[in-house]
Protein backbone atom coordinates (compact mmCIF):
# COMPACT_ATOMS: atom_id res chain seq x y z
CA UNK A 1 0.00 0.00 0.00
CA UNK A 2 1.36 3.39 -1.14
CA UNK A 3 0.55 5.88 2.16
CA UNK A 4 0.23 9.82 1.01
CA UNK A 5 0.43 12.95 3.27
CA UNK A 6 0.57 16.28 2.93
CA UNK A 7 2.99 18.02 5.18
CA UNK A 8 2.67 21.53 5.03
CA UNK A 9 3.79 22.19 0.93
CA UNK A 10 5.54 18.78 1.19
CA UNK A 11 4.23 16.04 -0.88
CA UNK A 12 5.01 12.62 0.88
CA UNK A 13 4.27 9.51 -0.35
CA UNK A 14 5.49 6.12 1.36
CA UNK A 15 5.61 2.61 0.18
CA UNK A 16 6.83 -0.11 2.37
CA UNK A 17 6.78 -4.24 1.95
CA UNK A 18 8.55 -6.80 3.65
CA UNK A 19 10.69 -10.01 1.97
CA UNK A 20 8.63 -12.51 0.00
CA UNK A 21 5.51 -11.51 1.02
CA UNK A 22 6.38 -12.10 4.74
CA UNK A 23 4.57 -10.02 7.48
CA UNK A 24 7.16 -8.89 9.38
CA UNK A 25 8.96 -6.09 7.75
CA UNK A 26 12.78 -5.06 9.19
CA UNK A 27 12.16 -1.51 7.89
CA UNK A 28 11.04 1.21 9.67
CA UNK A 29 10.25 4.70 8.73
CA UNK A 30 9.26 8.44 9.72
CA UNK A 31 8.09 11.53 8.45
CA UNK A 32 6.68 14.01 10.17
CA UNK A 33 6.61 18.12 11.25
CA UNK A 34 8.34 19.19 13.73
CA UNK A 35 7.62 23.04 14.81
CA UNK A 36 9.71 24.21 11.84
CA UNK A 37 11.09 21.35 10.10
CA UNK A 38 9.72 18.26 8.55
CA UNK A 39 12.13 15.42 9.23
CA UNK A 40 12.12 11.71 7.27
CA UNK A 41 13.65 9.24 8.57
CA UNK A 42 14.69 5.06 7.19
CA UNK A 43 16.06 2.69 9.66
CA UNK A 44 16.79 -0.59 8.55
CA UNK A 45 17.17 -3.54 11.18
CA UNK A 46 19.79 -6.11 10.06
CA UNK A 47 19.21 -9.32 8.24
CA UNK A 48 14.98 -9.62 8.11
CA UNK A 49 12.28 -10.54 10.29
CA UNK A 50 11.43 -10.53 13.99
CA UNK A 51 14.99 -9.27 15.30
CA UNK A 52 15.48 -6.94 12.34
CA UNK A 53 12.36 -5.12 12.67
CA UNK A 54 13.06 -4.64 16.66
CA UNK A 55 16.16 -2.26 15.90
CA UNK A 56 14.72 -0.37 13.37
CA UNK A 57 11.97 0.39 15.57
CA UNK A 58 14.23 1.10 18.53
CA UNK A 59 16.09 3.69 16.38
CA UNK A 60 12.75 5.72 14.44
CA UNK A 61 10.96 5.54 18.02
CA UNK A 62 14.50 7.43 19.82
CA UNK A 63 14.34 9.41 16.73
CA UNK A 64 11.02 10.57 16.94
CA UNK A 65 11.84 11.97 20.58
CA UNK A 66 14.75 13.25 19.95
CA UNK A 67 14.58 14.94 16.89
CA UNK A 68 15.50 18.08 17.45
CA UNK A 69 19.15 17.70 18.35
CA UNK A 70 21.84 17.68 16.21
CA UNK A 71 22.21 14.71 13.98
CA UNK A 72 25.70 13.30 15.30
CA UNK A 73 24.08 13.69 18.58
CA UNK A 74 21.03 11.56 17.08
CA UNK A 75 23.09 8.83 15.74
CA UNK A 76 24.94 8.77 18.80
CA UNK A 77 22.15 7.98 21.03
CA UNK A 78 20.58 5.63 18.80
CA UNK A 79 23.74 3.86 18.62
CA UNK A 80 23.97 3.23 22.87
CA UNK A 81 20.32 2.16 22.43
CA UNK A 82 21.10 -0.37 19.82
CA UNK A 83 23.82 -1.95 21.92
CA UNK A 84 23.00 -5.89 22.29
CA UNK A 85 20.53 -5.69 19.32
CA UNK A 86 21.02 -6.78 15.82
CA UNK A 87 21.99 -3.64 15.25
CA UNK A 88 20.49 -1.06 12.13
CA UNK A 89 21.29 1.41 9.82
CA UNK A 90 20.30 5.01 9.66
CA UNK A 91 19.33 7.82 7.16
CA UNK A 92 17.87 11.09 7.86
CA UNK A 93 16.72 14.69 6.54
CA UNK A 94 15.56 17.37 8.79
CA UNK A 95 13.90 19.91 6.01
CA UNK A 96 13.84 23.29 6.93
CA UNK A 97 11.13 24.95 4.05
CA UNK A 98 11.73 28.69 5.15
CA UNK A 99 15.77 28.06 4.88
CA UNK A 100 15.09 25.82 1.74
CA UNK A 101 17.56 24.27 3.04
CA UNK A 102 17.74 20.22 3.97
CA UNK A 103 20.23 18.64 6.23
CA UNK A 104 21.51 14.74 5.68
CA UNK A 105 22.88 12.76 7.95
CA UNK A 106 23.15 8.75 7.56
CA UNK A 107 25.34 5.67 8.64
CA UNK A 108 25.09 2.50 6.59
CA UNK A 109 22.88 1.87 3.17
CA UNK A 110 19.89 4.06 3.30
CA UNK A 111 19.96 6.24 0.19
CA UNK A 112 19.12 9.59 -0.72
CA UNK A 113 19.03 11.22 -3.86
CA UNK A 114 17.73 14.68 -4.57
CA UNK A 115 16.40 15.49 -7.76
CA UNK A 116 16.37 19.52 -8.45
CA UNK A 117 14.30 21.31 -10.18
CA UNK A 118 16.83 21.92 -12.99
CA UNK A 119 17.50 17.99 -13.42
CA UNK A 120 20.46 18.30 -11.36
CA UNK A 121 21.12 15.68 -9.18
CA UNK A 122 22.65 15.35 -5.71
CA UNK A 123 23.59 12.28 -3.56
CA UNK A 124 23.78 12.35 0.51
CA UNK A 125 26.78 10.10 1.58
CA UNK A 126 25.87 8.18 4.58
CA UNK A 127 29.20 7.10 6.30
CA UNK A 128 30.43 3.47 6.38
CA UNK A 129 28.95 1.23 8.79
CA UNK A 130 25.80 0.56 11.12
CA UNK A 131 24.46 1.41 14.34
CA UNK A 132 24.92 -1.69 17.31
CA UNK A 133 26.88 0.24 19.82
CA UNK A 134 30.28 0.30 18.16
CA UNK A 135 31.88 4.00 17.94
CA UNK A 136 30.68 5.46 14.79
CA UNK A 137 31.43 9.23 12.89
CA UNK A 138 28.19 10.22 11.81
CA UNK A 139 28.51 13.81 9.64
CA UNK A 140 26.02 16.42 8.62
CA UNK A 141 25.39 17.64 4.58
CA UNK A 142 23.49 20.75 3.82
CA UNK A 143 21.74 20.91 0.70
CA UNK A 144 19.59 23.19 -0.47
CA UNK A 145 15.66 22.30 -0.92
CA UNK A 146 13.75 24.22 -3.44
CA UNK A 147 10.42 24.64 -4.83
CA UNK A 148 10.06 21.71 -7.43
CA UNK A 149 12.53 19.56 -6.01
CA UNK A 150 11.92 16.04 -5.23
CA UNK A 151 14.00 13.38 -2.75
CA UNK A 152 13.89 9.77 -3.10
CA UNK A 153 14.96 7.61 0.51
CA UNK A 154 15.34 4.07 -0.31
CA UNK A 155 16.23 0.77 1.47
CA UNK A 156 18.61 -1.45 -0.09
CA UNK A 157 15.63 -3.64 -0.89
CA UNK A 158 14.95 -1.05 -3.62
CA UNK A 159 16.83 -0.58 -6.81
CA UNK A 160 16.18 2.47 -8.83
CA UNK A 161 15.27 2.27 -12.59
CA UNK A 162 17.28 3.19 -15.28
CA UNK A 163 14.19 5.51 -16.07
CA UNK A 164 13.62 7.12 -12.94
CA UNK A 165 14.60 10.82 -13.27
CA UNK A 166 11.99 10.29 -16.45
CA UNK A 167 9.12 9.29 -14.11
CA UNK A 168 10.43 11.81 -11.68
CA UNK A 169 9.96 14.62 -14.03
CA UNK A 170 6.86 13.46 -15.57
CA UNK A 171 4.54 12.04 -13.19
CA UNK A 172 2.91 14.87 -10.12
CA UNK A 173 1.57 12.25 -7.90
CA UNK A 174 3.67 11.14 -5.37
CA UNK A 175 1.65 7.68 -5.75
CA UNK A 176 1.62 7.73 -8.97
CA UNK A 177 6.05 8.14 -9.13
CA UNK A 178 6.06 5.66 -6.44
CA UNK A 179 3.65 3.04 -8.42
CA UNK A 180 5.53 3.07 -11.10
CA UNK A 181 9.46 3.02 -9.47
CA UNK A 182 8.32 0.20 -7.80
CA UNK A 183 7.08 -1.82 -10.55
CA UNK A 184 9.53 -3.98 -11.33
CA UNK A 185 11.66 -4.66 -8.00
CA UNK A 186 11.76 -8.28 -6.70
CA UNK A 187 10.74 -9.27 -3.35
CA UNK A 188 14.26 -10.50 -2.54
CA UNK A 189 14.77 -7.57 0.21
CA UNK A 190 12.54 -5.66 2.86
CA UNK A 191 11.67 -2.17 1.01
CA UNK A 192 10.86 1.57 1.53
CA UNK A 193 10.65 4.12 -0.37
CA UNK A 194 10.15 7.72 0.82
CA UNK A 195 9.17 10.32 -2.23
CA UNK A 196 9.10 13.84 -1.01
CA UNK A 197 8.50 16.82 -3.23
CA UNK A 198 8.23 19.96 -2.26
CA UNK A 199 5.56 21.37 -4.27
CA UNK A 200 5.45 24.41 -6.85
MN1 LIG B 1 17.62 -4.34 3.81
Amino acid sequence: MIIEKNLRDLQIGIYQRAKNGRPCCGDSFLAGEYNERTVIAIADGLGSGEMARKASVLTISHLRKHWDGKPKDILGHCNEKLKGTRGAVLSMVSIDPQKEELSFCGIGNVQLIILKNDAQCMHGIPSPGFLAGLPVMGREDVFTFERGDTLLMYSDGFVLPSRWKELVCCLHSVSELIYELIKNINEKDDLTLIVARYTI
